[in-house]
């Protein structure tokens, strides 16, 4: 199915999130197609390479309604309660989004007269406790979730992959590991130490940096590459399967933070935070991404060198940082 996909229309729905934007870029500088894109109605989100439209995926006939008058070549399915902290205080609603949101998208193409191609997008939290020898996790690896939030990206997971064979709808899964770069909301680990290196240098907080566990070590992404192996997979991958997308080595958050605080000139104290120590946590998640590489021939290109670089950019323009704290509280609100 190696087709190209140049002035073909994709429908990037749950734009305004953190790879949305990545997401409208890739498609339409790099692949030169047509963008359309929803976010939830009430949220501000502007892009000039996108009709925007309001959409709640709780809303089925919102979503037919969408389908019929778009009829996109290609969904990706970003919407999504993505934060595991928020799955756990509200799990009720992280269940109705990511997996009767998911159902509801998934109907409501099914009963299109054609059948446009699907990349919806889960977690490498779905692997969950990941036992000695399963390190790298290939795509069979058995799930154990860990947390509400990776159980509803399980469920969403197999699900879809009950549809795509029950229904033969064109299909593709996602299993994404962390990604980071600039803007990304501080309820990650590189963000979260980005943006308190921040408020230390605006002198906003006292120059002490609190930190969980630095010695688990996590698959990092670049979100551009991110955003790439989905154009790929709509490209190249196969129906009904799962691929997982992520830098396919493990690095130590230690490491990443030595990085960071590395860039201010303020002496600065790290101090472990009980609270930021997750209960369970597994000390080294590194994904198995042969199955993506050998089917599409993407790669990640973007050194974590370079990610952390550009996040840090925020840290020396005050113009830029003050924007990245204001883009940070929205997100928390
Ligand atoms: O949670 P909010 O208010 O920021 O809105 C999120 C939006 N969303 C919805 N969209 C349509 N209908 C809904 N009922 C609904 N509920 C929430 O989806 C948010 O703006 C967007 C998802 O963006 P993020 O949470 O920033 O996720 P990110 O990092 O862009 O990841 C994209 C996908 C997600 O499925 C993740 O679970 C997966 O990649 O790793």
């Amino acid at each position: 199915m190696a087709e190209d996909l140049k002035d073909k229309k994709a429908l990037i729905i749950g734009v305004e999130g953190f790879v949305g934007s990545y997401l409208v870029d890739c498609l339409h500088d790099e692949f030169n197609m047509e963008i359309y894109a929803t976010k939830l109605r009430g949220k501000k989100y502007e892009n000039s390479k996108a009709n925007i439209y309001d959409l709640d995926i709780m809303e089925k006939q919102e979503i037919v309604n969408l389908l019929y008058a778009i009829r996109p070549d290609y969904i990706f399915h970003l919407a999504a309660q993505s934060s595991v902290s928020v799955a756990w205080k509200n799990p009720t609603l992280t269940i109705d989004v990511n997996i009767k949101g998911s159902i509801n998208l998934m109907d409501s193409v099914r009963e299109l007269f054609y059948k446009p191609r699907m990349i919806m997008i889960g977690s490498g939290e779905e692997y969950g406790h990941i036992r000695d020898g399963e390190v790298p996790i290939s795509e069979d690896t058995v799930l154990r979730p860990g947390n509400v939030y990776a159980a509803t990206k399980a469920c969403q997971n197999m699900l879809g992959t009950i549809y795509a064979q029950a229904y033969d709808i064109d299909l593709i899964l996602v299993r994404a590991f962390n990604h980071i770069g600039p803007k990304q909301a501080p309820l990650f680990v590189v963000s979260d130490f980005c943006k308190q290196v921040a408020e230390i240098e605006l002198e906003l907080r006292p120059p002490i940096i609190e930190v969980g566990n630095l010695n688990a070590k996590r698959d990092f992404t670049d979100v551009r590459d991110v955003v790439r192996a989905y154009a790929y997979l709509a490209l190249y991958g196969k129906s009904g399967e799962t691929y997982n997308v992520g830098s396919g080595h493990a690095v130590e958050i230690q490491s990443i933070l030595e990085k960071i605080v590395s860039c201010s000139d303020k002496k600065i104290e790290v101090r472990v935070d009980p609270n930021k120590i997750r209960p369970v946590d597994v000390p080294i998640i590194e994904a198995d991404i042969d199955k993506i590489q050998n089917t599409t021939g993407w790669q990640p290109e973007i050194p974590i060198e370079r990610t952390l670089e550009e996040v840090e950019e925020v840290l020396e323009n005050r113009d830029k940082y003050v924007d990245y704290l204001n883009l940070a509280a929205i997100k928390l609100e």
